[in-house]
Order: structure tokens, then sequence, then C-alpha cells
């Protein structure tokens, strides 16, 4: 009987010893990806939450830039969450990233409007099936001659079609930044999105509006439009406060 006790202790022990080194992998892995810059250290589970960046050249980054995304992807890991970006592209704008150490996934579609998302975004969804999704739309639109409430509605429609993949989806919708085209377009369109939000949001699954137009300045890009370092870092702490709600 003794000898049976000792067996099943000795395997209650191992198990133990295996869970809490494979926890001390992990996070050695997060760390290390930041550390080592190689991409494949990033680690990633079945358990992870999936999120999909999804916008236009302001979450793919611009060319020479590494997008919101890369912060806020160290901000994530660092803070011990287990996160998974998911989308169809691994570029900015058909570019490499500069810095290639954190995961690429995205659907930040440069130069894309937000009726053009919408015109995919069943695609994109089916594959990925998202948890959670960030949305900076619009800015494209509106620079193209878009009345912000067609945008506004437009919007909608993504979120009708996010919650058909996935009925708990919780979205991150932004206040877009102010850059690029008519400010005043950018903040007629900017006061509906609470609007949306009010309409939209429910239990099962929130609708959350995250502001990243406030304290964003033309000196926050690189060229008038897209964020340089300092808006990039912006960007990803607004992202990353709104994610620690709803992670
Ligand atoms: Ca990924």
């Amino acid at each position: 009987m003794r000898r049976w006790w000792l067996i099943t202790l000795s395997i209650i022990v191992t198990f133990v010893t295996l869970e809490i080194t494979s926890k001390s992998t992990f996070n050695a892995t997060a760390f290390g990806a930041n550390r080592n810059n190689k991409s494949h250290l990033i680690a990633q589970n079945s358990s992870s939450t999936r999120i999909m960046p999804l916008g236009d050249s302001i979450t793919g980054g611009e060319g020479s830039q590494n997008s919101y995304r890369r912060l806020l992807w160290f901000y994530l890991l660092n803070a011990g969450y287990s996160v998974d970006f998911v989308g169809s592209l691994r570029v900015n704008c058909g570019r490499t990233p500069p810095q290639q150490d954190f995961d690429l996934d995205n659907e930040g579609h440069c130069g894309w409007r937000t009726d053009q998302i919408l015109g995919q975004i069943d695609q994109w969804a089916s594959s990925t099936r998202p948890d959670i999704v960030l949305i900076h739309l619009g800015t494209n639109d509106l620079g193209s001659g878009e009345s912000p409430q067609s945008t506004i509605e437009d919007i909608r429609g993504i979120i009708q079609k996010l919650r058909y993949y996935n009925p708990y989806v919780k979205i991150l919708l932004a206040q877009i930044i102010t850059t690029c085209g008519s400010e005043e377009r950018k903040i007629s369109f900017n006061s509906l999105i609470p609007n949306l939000a009010n309409q939209t949001n429910t239990y099962q699954s929130p609708v959350i509006v995250v502001d990243q137009y406030s304290g964003f300045n033309v000196s926050d890009t690189i060229d008038g439009c897209h964020p340089n370092n300092t808006g990039e870092g912006k960007l990803a702490s607004r992202w990353f406060e709104a994610l620690k709600k709803v992670l």
C-alpha cells in the first residue's frame, strides 16, 4: 500500500515540475525574442487570445516603420499575456518591417477604404476567427470623399460580419489619429464613433471606444500621415490600456 502511495506521489511531483518548466520556458522565450531579434523564438499556443489588427496603412505600418504592432506585441508579452496576432498579411505596405522579432500577422491594408475592408472581412474572419479586433479605419474614406456617416455604416457592417464568425468577439474601435487630410472631417467622423459603439455594444460582444485622436499630433508622423516611432508608441499604449480591460 505504501509503495503505491509513493508511486502516485512521484507522478504528481513529476507533473508539477513539467508544468513549472513549461511556463518558465514561455516567459524566457518571450523576453528572448525581444533581446535576440529572432522571430522564430516567438511563443504561441492554441490557447492564446487571437487579436486581429484591422485597418489601413496606419495599422500596417508605412515602409520603413515597424508599425504600432511591434511595441504592442512586447507590451502584451512582457505583461504576461498569451496572445496571437492574426491576419492574412505579414508585410508593412508590401515591405518587410525593419525588425521582425514580433508577430507580424495583421490586416493593415495600405490605402484601403472601410468599404473595401467590409468586402473582404468574411474571408479573413472565417480563416482566423479573432477573439479581439483592433479597428482603426476611416482615414482613406474621408480622404477620398466618402462621408463620415457612410464610413460609420461600413464599420457597423464589419462588426456584424465579425460576429458571424465569433459571436463573442470583442471590438476595440478607434477614434482615428489626426493626420492626413481634413481635420474637420476627422472630428466629425470621430464624434460619431461613441454612438456607433453604444448602438452595437452587447454584453456578449462588447464594442469599446479607444481614443487614438487626443494627444496625437502631426509631429508624431513621418510624413504628415503615418506614425513615426513616437506616434507608434502612442497608438500602442492606447491599445494596450484598452486591451488590459478585456484580456
Ligand atoms: Ca500570429
